[in-house]
């Protein structure tokens, strides 16, 4: 079998964004489109000859063939083994794990995550490195550089290969090893957590619900809760993994993922409630009649992290993004360990977490994780919240008034204006930019300006520097907004406005988010100009 060299160009639009390259199933369909993408990681990384690689990903539409498209080329580059889930279905944190677990020289993961999928909708692929994670700035750059002067790629002629069964295979010269997509992801589970507890906790009559969102969780947590723990049948909703994902947006979220809230809200709710995204990296938290947002779970599970066997030693550090709000920081000042703030993307934390730096950390847009694997873990999160609930025998109502009890409450909502013209949002942007310097002293409403930057990070291990993170605007009193354009959107811009204060009167606790941030509210819209830059009333989706 004589590798093809075919002749190419580049093509515009390659730079990888937030996660990796995301863009309309259409356009990754295009001649040489995905070819191109992937000649160029290959290159951008220093060929693969005499390389190992894991592949797969979160079964969306396209997702077999690109995967077929990818093992020739990686073939054709001389390769010697790629490792892929049967139909080439893998979640991100397994990936990360097998990435890990083999010691390959990394791995490529097709996904656009929580961005819908079919024909007409998204598609993204993206490389990780050896240790799991996905690729830092200075490799995408490398990468993107190699889109820009591309002039071929090569490929094998040969027919499909079969991925429906584990074994080996070969393909050329190479190896291709297809690998139960689950096994060794459960098992990881089972090292990290008290099984015995979680299954007790269930034998005793508690119920929960996870909603899998037709993605790619279903197996996963169908074998984990269902089969190894002993949660009731139909525990599991939503749990076969579909090409367009039952038609709907895999993010769980308390807009995407209604039902779930519908069920947890309702009369007959069950104890626990918790949904996953596309490809299994995200989560979204639920107890009777309370929704815990993203930014309080990575706080909860810090506090409470010691009670599962895999974190008895405590934690070295917890790292958040920085709109992430700040009630994780308040559990590691009263713990004494370090507490890290990165830009928005779980590649920022790679290198905390393989320093020894920081132990667990967390994203405002639905992502926990831990050093277990180099990326945010959507069961993870889940199979953690049961050990604590297990061994504390608290319902997480009664979890999150003891935590805010402890530790203040920061109120958070984020708010999304989808598909807004990329002009305008530049426009926006651009003008809150120049006023930042004279913001501060300022007053909006009650409340008044204290601070106004715009983020920049140096990364404490490696010293890079990433600027132009997000804007940020701080009140007296510890209030705050952020402004940040989305890096995962495939169309328009996306603005993101994200809101927060700092509650600590206990009797002022459980009142409703937006409520309690509707001064924070006003300020963001005078000072930014939200309405007069998009002509939108209202955000499309409000976390
Ligand atoms: C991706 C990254 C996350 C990041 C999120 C932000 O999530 O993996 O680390 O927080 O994007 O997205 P945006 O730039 O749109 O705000 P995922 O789950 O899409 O891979």
């Amino acid at each position: 079998m004589t590798p093809h060299t075919i002749q190419t160009q580049p093509i515009d639009g390659q730079k990888p964004g937030t996660s990796g390259l995301r863009k309309k199933t259409r356009v990754f369909m295009e001649p040489n489109f995905l070819e191109n993408y992937v000649q160029s990681i290959f290159d951008g990384i220093g060929g693969v000859a005499g390389k190992s690689l894991v592949l797969g990903g979160d079964g969306r539409f396209f997702n077999q063939t690109a995967s077929q498209t990818i093992l020739r080329m990686a073939a054709a580059n001389g390769a010697a083994k790629v490792i892929v889930g049967t139909n080439a279905l893998l979640s991100t944190p397994a990936a990360s794990h097998l990435i890990r677990k083999r010691g390959t020289d990394g791995g490529l993961i097709l996904s656009a995550s929580h961005n819908p999928g079919g024909p007409e909708e998204d598609f993204g692929l993206k490389y990780n490195t050896p240790n799991g994670g996905p690729a830092p700035e200075g490799v995408t750059d490398k990468i993107f550089a190699v889109t820009k002067t591309i002039g071929s790629y090569k490929t094998l002629d040969t027919a499909d290969v079969d991925l429906s069964t584990p074994g080996s295979l070969a393909l050329g010269d190479m190896e291709i090893e297809v690998v139960d997509p689950v096994s060794d992801y459960a098992a990881l589970m089972r090292e990290l957590f008290d099984f015995e507890a979680i299954s007790a906790l269930f034998a005793g009559g508690f119920r929960m619900q996870f909603d899998a969102m037709h993605a790619v969780t279903g197996p996963y947590a169908t074998a984990i809760l269902e089969g190894a723990l002993g949660a009731a049948p139909g525990s599991v909703v939503n749990g076969i993994p579909s090409k367009d994902f039952g038609g709907g947006h895999p993010d769980p979220n308390p807009i995407w993922a209604k039902s779930l809230v519908k069920t947890m809200m309702g009369p007959d709710a069950p104890d626990f409630g918790a949904a996953s995204d596309g490809d299994g990296d995200r989560n979204m938290i639920m107890g009777r009649g309370i929704y815990v947002t993203p930014s309080d779970s990575l706080a909860v599970l810090a506090a409470h992290a010691h009670l599962a066997p895999g974190y008895a030693g405590g934690l070295k550090g917890v790292a958040r993004s920085m709109p992430t709000s700040g009630a994780v920081d308040r559990v590691a000042e009263a713990r004494g360990i370090e507490c890290f703030e990165t830009p928005t993307g779980w590649k920022f934390f790679g290198n905390l977490l393989d320093a020894g730096r920081a132990t667990l950390c967390g994203e405002e847009s639905a992502g926990t994780g831990s050093d277990h694997v180099r990326e945010k873990d959507g069961l993870w999160a889940v199979l953690l919240w049961l050990n604590i609930l297990a061994v504390t025998g608290k319902s997480v109502s009664q979890m999150m008034s003891d935590h805010w009890a402890e530790f203040g409450r920061n109120y958070y909502s984020r708010h999304d204006y989808e598909d807004v013209e990329s002009d305008k949002a530049n426009a926006l942007f651009d003008g809150l930019r120049d006023k930042l310097p004279s913001l501060p002293g300022q007053t909006f409403g009650p409340l008044t300006v204290e601070s106004a930057d715009e983020f920049a990070y140096d990364d404490p291990v490696d010293g890079s520097h990433s600027a132009a993170q997000g804007l940020r605007i701080g009140f007296a009193g510890g209030g705050r907004v952020v402004f940040r354009l989305s890096g995962t959107g495939t169309v328009g811009a996306t603005l993101r406005v994200y809101l927060e204060t700092v509650e600590t009167d206990k009797a002022r606790m459980h009142r409703d988010a937006q409520e309690a941030l509707a001064d924070i509210i006003a300020a963001a819209d005078e000072i930014a100009g939200i309405k007069a830059h998009t002509g939108r009333d209202a955000p499309n989706v409000i976390t």
